[in-house]
């Protein structure tokens, strides 16, 4: 008998429409639930995970597969843009168990906790922040109908109140955690692509070899690992490193660190694990435009790095001093200069709409965008995100639950005082067009794609899919 089934609801990836794009979009899966299952599974509950975008169930097919499996528990990770889907998936389900008990947690919760519980009666209990060494006591106390008030850093239902406990102050070690579990994922590694030419060769893996950034950009919600950065060692990176190969027959692994270059040492050792042991294995990382150097370049190149992502945010110095940033663009020129003469990729990770954006800074951007030997890019509408400090700046501690359905970067739910709406839309999409027009990034796409044609099957799919589309559509 299954004792909880962790759950990653559905949400809006791509906006409606062009759903098509799935074929071409990031697959993959929550790094959080795999970690809460291994350790569940540590303590000797029996789990099951539930991806509900992948297994491309709606909240209704989700809460039937765990009504007809009648598990005790249910935890659902909750990012803002989820949270609507993990209610109804929460509701359906105690419509029919109304004994399960709804655990959530996830960057929404460790940002807005209180405030979502309050409003939605369906969620038992909130973990805020890092799950693992609090969820299998959780689930103990409730099996033995005991108060939850001896764990740390939850919320909770108690006599109809909202129990609220002390922060936690227990670390992790993150070496000591389990492996992630990948073995309860339905066709790993196989289902779960990264973005369309964004690997060289599959199959992939996704990997956080840390937790938390130093760094306080306005924009970004730290809350769920804070500001105080942990690593798991070099070492113990290289382990899992050969045992996803080993076990799964991983090619690409992509570190999803908020800052995996962040200590240029502890880098270098895991670097020098990699080539003194001649492993073969491409990955891709983030970086700061401001913690890299040429040297630190070469040596990841030489272990195997395939491709880096800087937040560069914008071409305008006076932009990202508004985000407080703190670099300047021409850091940023300087540090794809290095990454392209080393010969790792580089993608740049930009930003628009943020307070203050105006015609004047998008151009700024534009131009820098087209000065720069950029291997990709990724473009974001501003989002303020509930745990990010910009949040707070613009609306308080007020909660504004009306956009929480459109939070994913790809809907402008914030409008600068100085630019218009359609003046954005249209700014959006000329960046975009203006770079991937360029011949530089098509040789690149057609370099990656004729290396593993894989790439181009998943591009074919999509253009099938838009055709058969169309012709319903008719
Ligand atoms: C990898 C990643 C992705 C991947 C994978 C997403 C996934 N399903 O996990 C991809 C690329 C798909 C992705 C997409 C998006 N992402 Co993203 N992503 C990340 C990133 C960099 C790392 C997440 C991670 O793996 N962390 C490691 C694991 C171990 O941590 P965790 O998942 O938080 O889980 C721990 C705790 O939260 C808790 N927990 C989590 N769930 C639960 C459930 C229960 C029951 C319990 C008890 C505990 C618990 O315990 C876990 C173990 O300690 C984070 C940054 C960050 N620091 O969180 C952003 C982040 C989560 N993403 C963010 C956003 C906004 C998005 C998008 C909505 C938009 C965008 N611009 O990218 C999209 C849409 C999501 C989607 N599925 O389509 C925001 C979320 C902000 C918010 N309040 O919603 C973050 C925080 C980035 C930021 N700093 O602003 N993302
Ligand atoms: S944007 Fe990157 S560097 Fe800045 S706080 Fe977030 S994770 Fe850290």
């Amino acid at each position: 008998m299954i004792d909880i089934i962790l759950i990653n609801p559905p949400y809006e990836k791509v906006s409606k429409g062009f759903e098509c794009v799935d074929h071409l979009s990031n697959q993959s899966p929550s790094l959080g639930l795999l970690h809460l299952a291994a350790q569940l599974q540590k303590d000797n509950f029996k789990v099951n995970i539930i991806e509900s975008d992948l297994e491309k169930l709606s909240p209704q097919a989700v809460a039937e597969k765990v009504i007809k499996t009648n598990p005790r528990f249910i935890g659902i990770t909750l990012f803002t843009v989820g949270v609507d889907n993990g209610v109804k998936i929460a509701q359906l389900v105690k419509k029919e168990l109304p004994q399960i008990k709804v655990l959530v947690g996830g960057p929404h919760i460790s940002s807005m906790g209180y405030e979502t519980m309050k409003r939605f009666p369906s969620f038992d209990l909130a973990v805020l922040n890092e799950g693992e060494l609090v969820v299998s006591k959780i689930l103990n106390n409730y099996l033995q109908n005991e108060t939850q008030t001896n764990i740390n850093g939850v919320i909770f239902r108690e006599n109809n109140e909202l129990i609220t406990t002390s922060p936690s102050k227990e670390q992790i070690e993150l070496d000591e955690l389990p492996i992630p579990a990948w073995d309860l994922l339905k066709d790993f590694p196989n289902k779960y692509p990264l973005a369309v030419f964004d690997y060289p060769k599959g199959p992939v893996a996704t990997f956080s070899a840390s937790r938390g950034c130093p760094f306080k950009c306005e924009f970004c919600d730290t809350s769920t690992f804070g500001t105080k950065i942990r690593y798991y060692s070099p070492s113990k990176v290289f382990q899992i490193m050969q045992n996803l190969q080993k076990d799964y027959g991983i090619q690409h692994l992509q570190f999803v660190d908020d800052l995996f270059v962040a200590n240029k040492k502890r880098i270098q050792e895991l670097c020098d694990l990699i080539i003194q042991n001649d492993f073969k294995m491409t990955w891709s990382c983030t970086a700061r435009v401001d913690t890299i150097n040429l040297e630190i370049l070469k040596k990841m190149k030489q272990a195997g790095c395939w491709e880096i992502s800087y937040g560069l945010e914008s071409g305008s110095n006076q932009m990202l001093q508004h985000m407080k940033k703190a670099t300047t663009v021409e850091q940023a020129k300087q540090a794809i200069v290095w990454t392209h003469q080393v010969g790792i990729r580089s993608k740049g990770l930009f930003m628009l709409g943020y307070p203050h954006e105006d015609t004047q800074t998008i151009q700024q951007t534009k131009e820098f965008i087209k000065e720069l030997p950029l291997t990709t890019m990724n473009l974001s509408k501003f989002t303020p995100y509930p745990g990010s400090p910009i949040y707070r700046r613009l609306y308080g501690t007020s909660i504004r639950d009306e956009d929480w359905e459109r939070m994913n970067g790809m809907n402008f739910v914030y409008k600068p005082d100085n630019i218009s709406m359609e003046k954005l839309d249209y700014e959006y999409k000329e960046i975009l067009l203006t770079f991937y027009k360029r011949g530089i990034i098509l040789r690149h796409y057609l370099s990656v794609g004729l290396k593993n044609p894989n790439h181009f099957l998943r591009l074919f799919k999509f253009l099938l899919c838009g055709l058969i589309a169309k012709w319903k559509n008719r």
